[in-house]
C-alpha cells in the first residue's frame, strides 16, 4: 500500500534547534515540488538515495521503528464505505445490547457465573465491519476465511449469531451453563464443545496468534503442492494488546514476513487496558507494537483517530497536534476516557496556546466524543480493505476504550475487566444510548431484543452475510473419510517381520515404516511430516531427498551437500515441514493440518517427530488447544524414556510425558517395545481417525536404543491397540512361584532379562507382558467400572485389562522408563495391586547401563523387586531376598534417585 507523505512547510521550523530554518523549508519545498510532480515514488527513491549517501558518508542517522501517533491512512487516501451506515450502527446496537444482556442475566442468576462484557463493547466496531463486509464463510467449498476471534469478546459473536437465528434465545439464556437443558453456550471458543460453531480455541491467551501464523502458511502450502487453491482464503486473528506480552503472540511474527504471508492479518484491539491496570499506563502499547511488526517486515497500520479529528488534523500546519499526540502516554489517554471535556481541554490541548486555540469553537461535550479510531467504521475498513489489499502480512493496530458505551458502570475504568452485570439505571442508560426499543418496566430484566425478521435490519443482516458466502464463525462438523492402508496391506514390512539380525531402535523402525507409508498411494501425499530441526538426531534425514523441504521460495543457492544422496533439497512442492527450533510453531502446523478436514475440507494427516522432553512438558496448552480443535495426527516423542537417552541428562531425559499425556482426554498414548507394535499403532490410528471418522491424536513414543526387533508374533494386534499382551512365558518346576512382569518401551528388554534370572537363578516362573499403553488399559477399565456402578442390577461388564490377565498368577511387577504413576495407573485392576519400578527424579548425564540401575529399572532391580514382592507374599523367604541384594551385586545405601 502507497503510504502518503503528509508534510507542511511548516513542519521543520517546530525543532527548537533548527540551526538553520530557511534551509531547511528550501529542502522541504523542494520535497513537495517532487512528490506534486513525480509521486511518492520518486520522494522515496530520493530518500534512499540520500540515506545511502549519508550513510557511507559516515554520518550516523537516527533510527526510528515508528511513525508519528496518527492514522496510518490518512483521509486522503480514505475509500468511500461501502455499506448503510445507519442500518449496520443499529444491527451493531442490538448485539451490543444482547451481549451485555447475556452476560448480565447470566450473572444475575447465578452470581459468580462469570463473563465479559467490556471486551466485546471495546471491539464491536471491529468486528461488524468485518461481518459485513470482510469476513467470507466456508460455503460448499471450504473457500472461506479462518477466524481467530479474541476469546473473551465470545458474547459479541453469540449475540450476533442469535440474530442470524442460529442460536436460539434459551442457549443464549444459558450462557456459561452448558449442561443446563434445551443447550448452553461455552464461555469461550471451544470447538470441541460446540463442534458446528467455534472453528478455534483462542482464549489462552498468545496462541491465537501463533496458530493463525502457522495456519496461514500451511494454506500456502497446500497451494504450492497442489493440494488445494487457498489463495482467495484470509486468516484473521483478533487479540488483545495485553495479550502481546504472551511470548508465543509475537515469538513468531517474523515466520510471517519471511514467507511473505500476504494471506494473513492480525487485528489488535488496542484498549490500552488488560485485566488489572493499562497495558502500559507509562508508554504507549500501539506505537511499542508499531515498531516490533514494522521491525519484522509487517505491514503496520494504526487506526488511532476518529473522523472528528480529521478536521483538527487539517488545520495542524505546524504539527501541534500530532507532536501532543505523540506526547501523551496511555494512563493519561485512559484518564482522558473517564474525565470530562473540560478536563480535556485543559490536559490535552492546553499543553500549548496554539492548540487550545484550535478547539475553541468546540464545546466541552463535544471534546469529550470525539473518538477513537477502532470505534469509527469508516476508518476501520480502510484498514481491512488496505490489508486485504497488502502484499504482505498486516497488522492493525486499533485504538479503542475498553467498556466503551458502559459509562459509569465501566468504561475506561481499571475495574472494567471484571464488570459482570449492569444494574437498573446502568441498564436504562445503556439501553437510551444505543437506542434498544425496549421500554422502562422491561429494561430492569435485560431481555434479549431481536428486530422483526421482515425489519431492515435482518434483511440486512442475511444479505450481507449470504454476499460474503455464509455466516461465520461456523465449522463444518462432518467427517471427510480417506480409505486408508490397512495392516494386511504391511504385512511384508520389515518392521511387521523383524529386523533379522539387525539391531535397530524403535525410531529407526519408524523412519523406514514412515518412509514406505509417505510413497503409499491411498495417503502419502496427505502425510504431513513435521520436524522442529530434529531431522538427523532422528535418523530422517533421508527424506529431504525424498520428499523435499517445503520452501515457498524453493531454492534459491546450491546446497553444500549437493552431491550427497540425502542433500538438503528445499522445494515449493517439498513435503516436510522442517519448522526450525521451535515446538510451538511446530505443533501450530500439526494444528493447521490436523484440522484441515473442517477447515479445507482434506484430510492431512500430520506427524509431528520432536524430542520427547519438549513436548506435553513446553507445549502442553498448545496440545490442549489441538485437542479442542478436534485435530487429527500424530505426535512421536523421540528420544523418549528417563534412561534411554544415554549422556543428555537433565533437561533432556524424559520420564513423564507419558504422566502428563494421560491428562489429555483425546490423547491416545502408547510406549511401544518393538517396531512392529508401532507400526500397528499407527495403521489403526489412521484407520480410526480417517477412515472411521473418529477424532483423536496418537502419542507415540520413539527410543534410540538398538536391539534386534522381532517378527511380530501371532495373535497381538488387539493386545497391542488395546494396551498389552503376553510376550513371553518361562516354566520352571511345578509347584514353584509364579510372577506377572509388566515392561514397556525400551524397558521391556529389562524385563525379559529378569524373567531369565529369575528362572535360572532362583527357580520362579514367571509371565511377561509388553504393556503399549496403560493409560488405554486404565480408560477402558474405568469406563467399564463406571458403568457398573450406574447398572449395579446388570451383569457387571469386564474389561479388556481383567479378561487378558484373568488366570495369571503371582504377584504383578512393572517396570518403565517413566514415572511409577504411568503403570500405577492399571493398579486397582490386579489382583493384590501393583509394585511398580519407575524413573521418579531428575535425569542426569550418563551411561544407559548405569542410568538404569540409577533408578532402579535394570533387571537386577526387576529380579529383586519380583523376589520381595513374593517374599511378602509368603511365597519366598525374605532372607533369600536379603541374600539376593548381594548377589544381584545391588547397593542397599545408594541415593534416592527419587530425590536425587
Ligand atoms: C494464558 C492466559 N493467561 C491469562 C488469562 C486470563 N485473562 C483473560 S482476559 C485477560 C486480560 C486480557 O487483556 P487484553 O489482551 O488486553 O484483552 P482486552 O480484554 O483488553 O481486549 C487475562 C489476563 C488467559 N485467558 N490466558
Ligand atoms: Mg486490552
Amino acid at each position: 500500500m502507497v503510504q502518503t507523505l503528509e508534510i507542511k512547510p511548516g513542519d521543520a521550523l517546530l525543532n527548537g534547534k533548527d540551526v538553520d530554518p530557511t534551509e531547511t523549508a528550501e529542502w522541504l519545498e523542494s520535497l513537495l515540488y517532487v512528490l506534486q510532480s513525480k509521486g511518492p515514488g520518486r520522494v522515496r527513491q530520493l530518500l534512499s538515495v540520500l540515506h545511502d549517501a549519508a550513510q557511507r558518508a559516515g554520518v550516523e542517522l537516527p533510527f526510528s521503528a515508528t511513525t508519528p501517533y496518527v492514522n496510518t491512512i490518512p483521509l486522503s487516501k480514505q475509500p468511500i464505505y461501502p455499506g448503510n451506515r445507519e442500518i449496520e450502527r443499529r444491527i451493531k446496537s442490538i448485539i451490543r445490547w444482547n451481549a451485555m444482556a447475556m452476560v448480565t442475566r447470566a450473572n444475575k442468576e447465578f452470581p459468580g457465573i462469570g463473563g465479559h462484557i467490556s471486551t466485546f463493547a471495546s471491539s464491536a466496531t471491529l468486528y461488524e465491519v468485518a461481518y459485513n463486509h470482510f469476513f467470507r464463510g466456508h460455503g460448499d467449498d471450504y473457500s472461506g476465511d479462518q477466524i481467530y476471534l479474541q476469546g473473551h469478546a465470545s458474547p459479541g459473536a453469540y449475540a450476533r449469531a442469535f440474530l442470524e437465528g442460529r442460536l436460539t434465545e434459551q442457549q443464549l439464556e444459558n450462557f456459561r451453563r452448558e449442561l443446563a437443558p434445551g443447550g448452553g453456550l461455552s464461555s469461550y471458543p471451544h470447538p470441541w464443545l460446540m463442534p458446528h460453531f467455534w472453528e478455534f480455541p483462542t482464549v489462552s491467551m498468545g496462541l491465537a496468534p501463533i496458530m493463525a501464523i502457522y495456519q496461514a502458511r500451511f494454506n500456502k502450502y497446500l497451494t504450492d503442492r497442489g493440494i488445494k487453491d487457498t489463495r482467495g482464503q484470509h486468516v484473521w486473528a483478533f487479540l488483545g494488546d495485553g495479550e502481546c506480552d504472551e511470548p508465543e503472540t509475537l515469538g513468531a511474527i517474523t515466520l510471517a514476513s519471511r514467507e511473505n504471508l500476504d494471506n494473513l492479518i492480525f487485528v489488535i484491539n488496542c484498549n490500552l487496558q488488560r485485566l488489572d491496570g493499562p497495558v502500559r499506563g507509562n508508554g504507549k502499547i500501539i506505537q511499542e507494537l508499531e515498531g516490533i511488526f514494522r521491525g519484522a517486515g509487517w505491514n503496520v497500520i494504526k487506526v488511532i483517530w476518529g473522523h472528528d479529528w480529521d478536521h483538527l488534523l487539517e488545520r495542524d500546519d505546524k504539527g501541534l497536534l500530532v507532536k501532543r499526540m505523540g506526547e501523551v502516554v496511555d494512563g493519561q489517554y485512559q484518564k482522558y476516557v473517564v474525565s470530562g471535556g473540560d478536563y480535556i481541554r485543559k490536559d490535552f490541548f492546553g499543553k500549548y496556546p496554539e492548540l487550545l486555540e484550535m478547539v475553541s469553537h468546540l464545546s466541552d461535550e463535544t471534546l469529550e466524543k470525539m473518538r477513537r479510531g477502532g470505534h469509527d467504521p469508516e476508518k476501520v475498513y480502510a484498514a481491512y480493505k488496505a490489508a486485504i489489499e497488502s502484499d504482505r502480512p498486516t497488522v492493525i493496530l486499533a485504538k479503542t476504550i475498553k467498556g466503551y458505551g458502559l459509562g459509569e458502570a465501566g468504561e475506561g475504568r481499571n475495574v472494567t475487566h471484571n464488570q459482570k452485570k449492569l444494574n437498573e439505571e446502568e441498564l436504562r442508560e445503556f439501553r437510551t444510548r444505543f437506542g434498544i426499543p425496549i421500554s422502562d418496566e422491561e429494561v430492569v430484566k435485560a431481555p434479549f431484543y431481536k428486530p422483526p425478521e421482515d425489519s431492515p435490519e435482518m434483511k440486512y443482516l442475511h444479505e450481507r452475510r449470504k454476499a460474503l458466502n455464509g455466516y461465520v464463525p461456523q465449522r463444518n462438523a462432518g467427517p471427510i473419510k480417506t480409505e486408508v492402508p490397512s495392516l494386511q496391506e504391511y504385512l511384508d514390512d520389515n518392521t511387521i517381520t523383524g529386523s533379522g539380525d539387525k539391531e535397530w531402535s524403535t525410531t529407526m523402525g519408524f523412519v523406514r515404516f514412515f518412509t514406505k507409508l509417505l510413497r503409499d498411494k491411498k495417503v502419502g501425499r496427505n502425510i504431513v511430516p513435521i520436524v522442529p530441526d530434529e531431522s538427523r538426531t532422528f535418523g530422517m534425514e533421508g527424506l529431504f531427498r525424498q520428499i523435499g523441504i517445503y520452501s515457498h521460495a524453493g531454492q534459491l543457492y546450491e546446497p553444500v551437500d549437493a552431491k550427497q544422496v540425502a542433500y538438503y533439497k528445499e522445494a515449493k512442492d517439498g513435503q516436510l515441514l522442517e519448522e526450525g527450533i521451535t515446538e510451538a510453531g511446530s505443533m501450530s502446523s500439526f494444528i493447521a493440518a490436523g484440522t484441515a478436514y473442517a477447515s479445507h475440507g482434506i484430510n492431512m494427516i500430520p506427524f509431528f517427530i520432536y524430542y520427547s522432553m519438549f513436548g506435553f512438558q513446553r507445549i502442553g496448552d498448545l496440545i490442549w488447544a489441538a485437542c479442542d480443535a478436534r485435530a487429527k495426527g500424530f505426535l512421536l516423542g523421540g528420544t523418549a524414556g528417563r534412561t534411554t537417552l544415554n549422556g543428555e541428562g537433565l533437561q533432556h531425559q524424559d520420564g513423564h510425558s507419558l504422566l502428563l499425556s494421560s491428562a489429555f482426554p483425546t490423547v491416545r498414548s502408547y510406549d511401544p517395545a518393538y517396531a512392529y507394535e508401532t507400526t500397528v499403532i499407527i495403521l489403526e490410528g489412521m484407520k480410526r481417525l480417517y477412515q472411521d471418522g473418529e477424532d483423536g491424536i496418537y502419542y507415540i513414543t520413539l527410543e534410540n536404543e538398538n536391539y534386534v526387533q522381532p517378527a511380530m508374533p501371532e495373535g497381538v494386534v488387539e493386545g497391542i491397540i488395546k494396551g498389552m499382551y503376553k510376550i513371553s512365558s518361562r516354566e520352571v518346576e511345578k509347584g514353584r512361584p509364579r510372577v506377572q512382569l509388566l515392561g514397556s518401551g525400551a524397558i521391556l528388554r529389562m524385563v525379559l532379562q529378569a524373567q531369565e534370572i529369575l528362572a535360572d537363578k532362583y527357580n520362579i516362573a514367571s509371565d511377561v507382558w509388553s504393556v503399549t499403553s496403560y493409560t488405554e488399559l486404565r480408560r477402558e477399565a474405568l469406563a467399564c467400572r463406571r458403568w457398573n456402578m450406574l447398572h449395579p442390577a446388570e451383569t457387571p461388564r469386564k474389561s479388556y485389562l481383567e479378561n487378558v490377565i484373568e488366570g495369571a498368577t503371582g504377584p504383578f511387577i512393572a517396570a518403565s522408563d517413566y514415572v511409577r504413576q504411568v503403570p500405577e495407573q492399571i493398579d486397582a485392576w490386579l489382583p493384590g495391586g501393583l509394585f511398580a519400578l519407575g524413573t521418579d527424579g531428575f535425569g542426569r548425564s550418563e551411561l544407559r547401563e548405569t542410568l538404569r540401575r540409577h533408578f532402579e529399572v535394570d533387571a537386577e532391580c526387576i529380579t529383586l523387586g519380583a523376589l520381595w514382592r513374593l517374599a511378602q507374599e509368603g511365597q519366598f523367604e525374605m532372607d533369600q531376598v536379603n541374600k539376593a541384594v548381594k548377589d544381584l551385586g545391588i547397593d542397599p545405601e545408594k541415593i534416592n534417585p527419587m530425590t536425587a
